[in-house]
């Protein structure tokens, strides 16, 4: 991570997001006759052309399986391959490039995590601590685990307004407790959650955590080694880079307790048909052909990210949302969903009783992509009292003039069904 006077002098650089748009080719395109503001960044995040080139050239040029070849192409693909995980590493402030495994996303790390870890050290009895905001992602390996050894889920209480309840976390803790998994910024409230003092205190009585950064790498610097966590995992397509390719990030020490996830090719040591041994981290948990162009275009989008800075992304996104909450507040009969005091990038909301697909439906004729529905989050809407709800989430690349083509798309919506 930059040290702080760096962090200082990026945040005082203009942040020019005309000339970051001209990056996106995709954003330059007119819907249904309206030019496209593309709101569903929580979703899947568009690709600059610093990461379509790379990926371009790795396959025009370089293109050879990793870990295997002899020759000049797989040399050259092994090291790019390599040299994205030490991005990754800088990237996450990890102490190791062995302790970041390629992943296909934050749903695999997670999986993966419940699967090895889980597997080992959860029993009948157990509980896994979890949040109201989990996505199903976050929520759906930890059950299945827990079916399959006897062991318990159960959710930290959130507020109305969307923050997690530390008295009700520090409460539910307890001696049956062996892992708690809890989401950085929730996909649907936009809550930054305070993840280094909920490790913190997990810590405290000797519990892990993972820490599911899907929402938040995008927004803001994440520094694991600040935090304190055990895991930490997300997913590419949500930070500029290709579907498909992902990160977990594991401590050394529980990663090479763990027992192997997948087996196949690239993951062994030694195999006989009567036992097996297993490779050294992380190629122990990367069985098979790696997702390779995936993980050098993502390693090309966190460059690009670096490179424009993660404070300043932050500091301009709070201003982007700042105008948002006060523009569609406006709105008569729009009540946002996710009124957190820390709060990154998302405008969930309801308008009256429009069904959210509705709306959906009614902005994308205006050129507005937002994203209708449950949002992966069955247990959150119920918790909301709510069954779907419409939700804009932002990035780098929008403006404010798209928040107000937003609002006044939505001021449209009213006037449909008044
Ligand atoms: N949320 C959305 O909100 P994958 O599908 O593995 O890339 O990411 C899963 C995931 C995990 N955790 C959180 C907090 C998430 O928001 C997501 C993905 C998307 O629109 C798709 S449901």
């Amino acid at each position: 991570m930059a040290d702080d006077s760096r962090r200082v002098r990026d945040l005082e650089r203009p942040f020019d997001v005309t000339a970051i748009r001209r990056d996106f080719p995709i954003l330059e395109q007119r819907v249904h006759g309206k030019p496209l503001v593309y709101l569903d960044n929580a979703a899947t995040t568009h690709k600059p052309q610093a990461v379509l080139e790379t990926v371009r050239r790795y396959y025009v040029e370089d293109n050879a399986n990793v870990r295997r070849g002899v020759h000049a192409l797989g040399e050259r693909a092994t090291n790019a391959y390599a040299a994205a995980r030490e991005t990754v590493r800088r990237f996450l402030n990890a102490p190791d490039p062995d302790e970041v495994v390629f992943v296909r996303g934050a749903t695999e790390g997670i999986n993966l995590v419940a699967q090895t870890y889980g597997r080992a050290h959860v029993g009948a009895g157990d509980e896994i601590l979890l949040s109201e905001m989990e996505h199903h992602s976050n929520i759906v390996p930890w059950q299945i685990l827990a079916g399959e050894k006897g062991a318990r889920v159960r959710a930290i209480p959130i507020t109305d307004a969307g923050e997690m309840r530390l008295d009700e976390y520090e409460r539910l803790l307890n001696g049956r407790t062996r892992i708690v998994a809890v989401t950085h910024v929730s996909n649907v409230l936009g809550t930054v959650n305070p993840v280094a003092e909920i490790v913190r205190i997990a810590k405290s009585r000797g519990i892990p955590v993972l820490i599911d950064g899907a929402q938040a790498v995008a927004h803001m610097p994440v520094d694991v080694q600040a935090l304190g966590c055990d895991f930490y995992t997300f997913s590419g397509h949500k930070i500029f880079g290709p579907t498909g390719a992902g990160v977990l990030y594991g401590r050394r020490a529980l990663l090479e307790a763990m027992p192997v996830y997948q087996g196949g090719g690239g993951m062994i040591g030694q195999v006989t048909f009567e036992r097996t041994t297993y490779a050294q981290l992380p190629n122990k948990f990367e069985a098979g052909t790696p997702n390779i162009a995936g993980a050098i275009g993502l390693a090309a989008a966190l460059d690009y990210v670096t490179a424009i800075g993660l404070d300043r992304i932050a500091s301009y996104e709070r201003e982007l949302l700042a105008h948002g909450t006060e523009t569609m507040a406006q709105v008569p009969g729009l009540r946002l969903t996710g009124t957190a005091r820390s709060k990154a990038a998302i405008l969930s909301f309801v308008l009256g009783d429009v069904h959210p697909h509705d709306i959906g439906t009614i902005l994308d004729r205006a050129g507005v992509a937002i994203r209708a529905g449950h949002h992966c989050c069955q247990p959150l809407m119920a918790r909301l009292g709510v069954s779907a709800t419409a939700r804009a989430s932002l990035a780098l690349y929008n403006t404010r003039d798209e928040i107000d083509a937003l609002v006044g798309a939505l001021r449209d919506v009213r006037k449909v069904f008044a």
